[in-house]
């Protein structure tokens, strides 16, 4: 199968021109003056379908590298399965994921590994990897990640919030981070003080203010930042690279930016919910409806100024990369859990569709370039975590995924009948944005176009990834 997609402008990191671009199979063979010929011939008369990208835009697909489909927590799962999820990815113009395998105390990690790679298999519309969560680190564990790069799992991630459940001590981390730099495994790191938020979540419960507004409270941003300050420096100190997640404070990113400044090999990733909603707007709405947005770290400030400054990050890069950290629940049955104890609420927000059209925005008010927009949504994500060349870049080699996107186009983002995911509401309800998914591609195959949806489980593949190309 052949594919032509002509008239566009393709967009890289670098730059932007006018192409056309081949596609033979599963991969793209050429990226064509406009209107080449080949030989002789009339290219678009000689391939099997012809894309029509005229005034659209012509990017890699989407890399969502911070997912959480079928996790686990709270007493209860992500609502998203893995059949759920990528489909509402493709849908949104993300054409990779990578989700995190879980590994809890007591428990091997390549069962961990196992159990994720059973949920997905078969299942998935787009290309998936895993990174590796360590949840109980000990020597069993630390000897289980000399196998994980061999399995295409070069990131693993540790968490210093969540005691009991997730949380790593100081001892753990720093032990974990050796072995990594060893092995050559990026280290993630979910950075909060969790015993310190334990500490001031049971005061504000006791002192009767249980609604969702005060999961911000009690994840103060200070506690963000001395968590981020500490873990560069068990990283400095284990000579490992760092990678933050879902970074939210602007405290945190000035520590993130002077470690840098210092030469160290740290970086971070924010998310779209950092980046447009806050502490009063949704976390503090009305009785329990700020449920929808109680996730961690948490919507942070606006009077604090902590999105403005993320934009910023972002312009500066002083922040790589902007994942979703899609872990969405419903709120019948799930996020009720919570009701009249914040703590109780599970934590996180479905956006796994809209991250594509949402950073658009950013390109529409002009805080970041268009080459930027595609930098932070696909092509860092691909050098980050292994996939550089096959995914993150439209050049001949790489994989066929290819979304035109429609900058004349409108999407209303977060009706509930709008969206794919598996939620009965939408973080991002009322959300009306510039620009347009119109046409998906992953591996040559059209998953979304102007007639609908055509993916299906089991096209996505396990995507077996190198080594991060930011290791010291
Ligand atoms: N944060 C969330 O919001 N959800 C899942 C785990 C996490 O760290
Ligand atoms: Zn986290
Ligand atoms: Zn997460």
């Amino acid at each position: 199968m052949k594919t032509l997609i002509t008239g566009g402008t393709v967009v890289s990191a670098t730059g932007r021109g006018a192409a056309d671009v081949l596609v033979d199979g599963e991969t793209i063979a050429a990226v064509l003056q406009p209107g080449s010929t080949l030989l002789g011939f009339d290219l678009a008369a000689n391939v099997d379908r012809v894309v029509d990208a005229t005034g659209k835009y012509v990017i890699p697909g989407g890399i969502d590298a911070h997912t959480h489909m079928e996790l686990p927590f709270g007493g209860t799962s992500a609502s998203d399965t893995f059949e759920t999820g990528t489909r509402a990815a493709a849908w949104g113009g993300t054409t990779s994921i990578i989700d995190f395998a879980v590994q809890r105390t007591g428990e091997r990690v390549m069962d961990g590994l196992a159990a994720w790679h059973e949920k997905a298999a078969g299942r998935c519309a787009v290309d998936y990897g895993f990174h590796q969560i360590i949840g109980g680190v000990d020597d069993d564990a630390l000897k289980a990640m000399e196998g994980l790069v061999r399995e295409g799992v070069s990131s693993y991630k540790l968490f210093m919030a969540y005691p009991g459940v997730f949380y790593s001590d100081d001892a753990q981390i720093l032990r974990a981070m050796q072995k990594a730099a060893d092995l050559g495994l990026l280290t993630m790191m979910h950075a909060e003080n969790g015993p310190a938020i334990d500490v001031l979540a049971a005061q504000l419960v006791e002192a009767g203010k249980t609604d969702p507004y005060y999961h911000g409270v009690a994840r103060a941003w200070q506690l963000e930042e001395e968590a981020t300050h500490r873990a560069i420096m068990l990283a400095d100190v284990a000579r490992a690279p760092l990678y933050v997640v879902h970074v939210s404070a602007k405290q945190a990113v000035a520590q993130l930016a002077a470690a840098r400044d210092n030469g160290k090999n740290v970086f971070g990733e924010t998310c779209p919910q950092y980046l447009y909603l806050s502490l009063e707007e949704q976390l503090g709405a009305v009785g329990f409806e700020g449920a929808k947005w109680v996730c961690s770290t948490p919507l942070r400030s606006r009077a604090e100024g902590h999105q403005r400054h993320m934009w910023q990050a972002l312009r500066t890069n002083d922040i790589q990369m902007v994942s979703t950290d899609h872990c969405p629940f419903c709120m019948k049955g799930q996020k009720e859990l919570g009701i009249g104890d914040f703590r109780a609420i599970p934590n996180g927000i479905g956006s796994v569709e809209h991250r594509m059209d949402l950073m658009y925005q950013g390109v529409v008010t002009g805080q970041i370039t268009l080459e930027r927009w595609v930098e932070l949504t696909s092509t860092t994500p691909a050098r980050m975590f292994g996939l550089y060349g096959r995914k993150g870049v439209i050049a001949p080699g790489a994989d066929a995924d290819v979304v035109v996107y429609d900058p004349a186009g409108h999407t209303s983002i977060g009706l509930d009948a709008t969206h794919h995911m598996n939620m009965d509401h939408s973080a991002w309800e009322g959300f009306e944005v510039d620009g347009h998914v119109d046409v998906v591609m992953s591996r040559g195959d059209v998953l979304v176009d102007a007639d609908g949806y055509h993916g299906r489980p089991g096209h996505g593949r396990y995507l077996e990834r190198g080594l991060s190309q930011y290791l010291a």
